[in-house]
């Protein structure tokens, strides 16, 4: 099993003036660089225990042995929330939902505008670092929506994560400094929602 750094599907200077290159910079080759090390790291002390994918690792944390288990949990999830997170996004995105996953979150939260203002809330209500997530809960195939500590994925909470958003101050602070609704009102603007109705298709499968 290889751990390996996505290319970003896109420039780092993409998404401003929404989200600045410098950001994306550091964001994508120092802070998910760094997870992918110390998930690869943390497995090294462990050959015995070989994983088949990051996803296995989060969906199935206890059978993760117990002295790595924060390690993974962190790491692994650092690793698999960044790898979705680039590619919802994308230059001159935003706008609203079609397809099945535009029609899903009307069915489940009334309005784009009141599935939107959820979201942000649970965005807003991250002490500390963390994500606001919409995913599909995997038992009934229903949308819901979370927010998690740290790197903490839905994977982990029988749920599959179809949008998620970063709201660690290294995700915004270069640019927005402690204001971070600025940040989370901005990055509207650059959701690939081609990208969140595929990842919900595939969700439903
Ligand atoms: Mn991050």
């Amino acid at each position: 099993m290889k751990f390996v750094l996505p290319a970003l599907p896109y420039d780092f200077g993409a998404l401003e003036p929404y989200i600045d290159a410098r950001t994306m910079e550091i964001h994508h080759d120092k802070h998910h660089q760094a997870y992918i090390n110390n998930l690869i790291a943390a497995l090294e002390t462990r050959p015995e225990f070989q994983p088949t994918s990051t996803e296995s690792l989060l969906i199935d944390l206890p059978i993760v042995p117990e002295d790595i288990r924060t390690a993974v949990r962190n790491n692994a999830g650092g690793h698999f929330n960044h790898s979705l997170f680039w590619k919802i996004m994308k230059k001159n995105g935003g706008g609203k939902p079609n397809g099945l996953v535009g029609d899903a979150i009307k069915k489940s939260f009334g309005t784009f505008e009141e599935f939107q203002d959820l979201f942000n809330k649970n965005a807003k209500s991250v002490f500390g670092s963390g994500w606001s997530w919409l995913s599909v809960h995997n038992p009934t195939g229903k949308l819901v929506l979370t927010a998690l500590p740290n790197q903490d994925s839905p994977l982990s909470y029988d749920a599959t994560p179809i949008m998620g958003l970063d709201v660690w101050e290294h995700a915004y602070y270069l640019q927005y400094q402690n204001k971070r609704p600025d940040y989370i009102s901005a990055w509207w603007h650059v959701i690939n929602w081609d990208m969140v109705e595929e990842n919900y298709r595939m969700a439903l499968e």
